[in-house]
């Protein structure tokens, strides 16, 4: 809720309530006074000062560089330190006081239309007027939830539906959700009998979403870029910059910087002790998936290993691992998202390669509409059997059991990586595994609740008892 419109409930509670409430209701406006979001380069129109929010500061330069005669204006835009990139807030050509309004009618929360880049840098110019939401893949609706507007999702596609039980806790609406089944080929005509505002994809391909916007009648089809958090600079990530943008798509910009800021401070307290790992001391761990690999089937003689670019890879960074697969392949390392390797190139008599730990994402519900077998988790399941199975299928490898712990050995839910969670989770699961003497203070089972009662807005649920998601669990091995 913005600050002008919680001043004006204060006003009207005054008058309705007495005294007693309005000073309550006073105080927890001044409470809710939002913080300052870290980082920079928002790509949301009216933010000129280049930080991650549109507020008075942008208005307030705006008009100072206006005010400033023509031939100092060039000057002005160094001096007040502007990008004028986002400064035709309301899209009509020309930069003046129009525009300088609009940023204080974003400020005040009185703005109907927002303009932004989309994940991809594409302008994006919608009606905020939303009441009619479809939110793709797990990580969007789990957006949705977190800020508030989960209540407006009336579709989402084939995997989060097979969790809404979770994910819907109004019975009402767990009843009432639409399947929009497989949306990396979407069936148009049924998708638009739904009648969205809003679709939130998953997908970050610029040739399906153009088909999606252009055979979607009537509705806005925004990519965020949750896809794409970057966990070793998270405050500028195109992730964090979704989940702020999509504050100002739903007037929902205090608690997307709430959201962010809890975020960003996870990653600063794992950062700050990981950082301090010499890289010898560092344990070696692979970053892979279960399903179609050596793990999964001894014939199959091959790994995918993430690399420094996905989130996964970027949780064995902030955790204080060091990922083998630089030492397999450098190039690959850092091209992609991840490399299909040998698994001898993998375990081996190289002095150089060697592993301690591994990491297993899995799969269970896929975008493409499809349920892997064999390995059910999540958020809807308390039955560990399938994640045990993997769990002895791996150690039971005569590579793995030449040189690994069957208990540095690990089975993880997809959701660490396709949540909104941006892979914060994972690492914390990561960090507790393989550095549990220098990551003493954290839980990360304890973080997780956190997300799913603080954010999600799902109470009296535990992930341990409630969920699969790790296997074995962190907890259990740490006490
Ligand atoms: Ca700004
Ligand atoms: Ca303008």
């Amino acid at each position: 809720m913005n600050n002008k419109i919680i001043a004006a409930l204060a006003v009207v509670i005054i008058v309705a309530a007495g005294c007693g409430s309005a000073v309550w209701y006073m105080s927890q406006s001044h409470q809710s006074e939002k913080s300052e979001v870290g980082g920079t380069g928002l790509e949301v129109f009216g933010n000129v000062d280049k930080d991650n929010d549109v507020d008075a500061k942008d208005a307030d330069l705006l008009q100072k560089y206006l005010d400033t005669p023509t031939e100092g204006q060039a000057a002005a835009v160094v001096s007040l330190g502007l990008d004028l990139t986002y400064a035709d807030v309301n899209g009509d050509g020309a930069v003046n006081t129009k525009d300088v309004a609009a940023i204080r009618a974003i400020d005040n929360g009185s703005y109907g239309e927002i303009r932004f880049l989309d994940g991809n840098g594409q302008v994006q110019s919608i009606s905020t007027d939303i009441s009619r939401i479809g939110a793709e893949y797990f990580c969007n609706v789990e957006l949705c939830m977190i800020l508030g507007v989960v209540d407006k999702v009336v579709a989402v596609d084939y995997a989060p539906y097979q969790l809404k039980d979770f994910y819907f806790q109004d019975d009402s609406q767990r009843d009432s959700v639409m399947n929009m089944a497989n949306m990396s080929s979407p069936d148009y005509p049924a998708v638009n009998d739904m009648n969205l505002d809003v679709l939130l994809s998953f997908s970050y391909s610029v040739d399906l979403l153009k088909t999606k916007a252009e055979k979607l009648i009537g509705t806005d089809v925004i990519y965020l870029g949750l896809y794409q958090p970057n966990l070793l600079s998270a405050a500028n990530s195109s992730y964090v910059h979704g989940i702020l943008k999509a504050g100002y798509i739903f007037h929902k910009v205090d608690r997307a910087e709430d959201y962010v800021n809890w975020i960003l401070q996870k990653i600063d307290y794992m950062n700050g002790i990981s950082s301090s790992i010499p890289e010898n001391e560092k344990p070696h761990v692979i970053m892979t998936n279960y399903q179609n690999s050596y793990f999964a089937n001894a014939d199959t003689k091959t790994l995918t290993l993430y690399n420094l670019n996905d989130p996964q890879g970027q949780a064995c960074v902030l955790a204080g691992g060091h990922n083998v697969l630089q030492d397999i392949d450098s190039k690959a390392y850092q091209s992609g998202y991840s490399a299909k390797v040998q698994v001898d190139a993998v375990f081996n008599d190289d002095a150089d390669i060697y592993v301690n730990y591994i990491f297993c994402h899995t799969v269970e519900y896929t975008y493409s509409g499809v349920k892997m077998s064999g390995i059910d988790h999540g958020y809807c399941t308390s039955d560990y059997t399938d994640f045990k199975n993997a769990w002895t299928n791996v150690n039971s490898r005569e590579l793995v059991k030449a040189e690994v712990d069957s208990d540095h050995v690990h089975i993880d839910a997809g959701d660490l990586r396709n949540g909104a969670s941006g892979g914060v989770l994972l690492a914390a699961y990561l960090a507790k595994a393989i550095n549990p003497d220098k990551f003493t203070a954290l839980d990360p089972v304890e973080l997780h609740n956190e997300y799913v009662s603080e954010w999600l807005g799902v109470t009296g649920y535990d992930v341990v008892k409630d969920a699969v998601i790790t296997y074995p669990t962190v907890t259990v091995k740490s006490s």
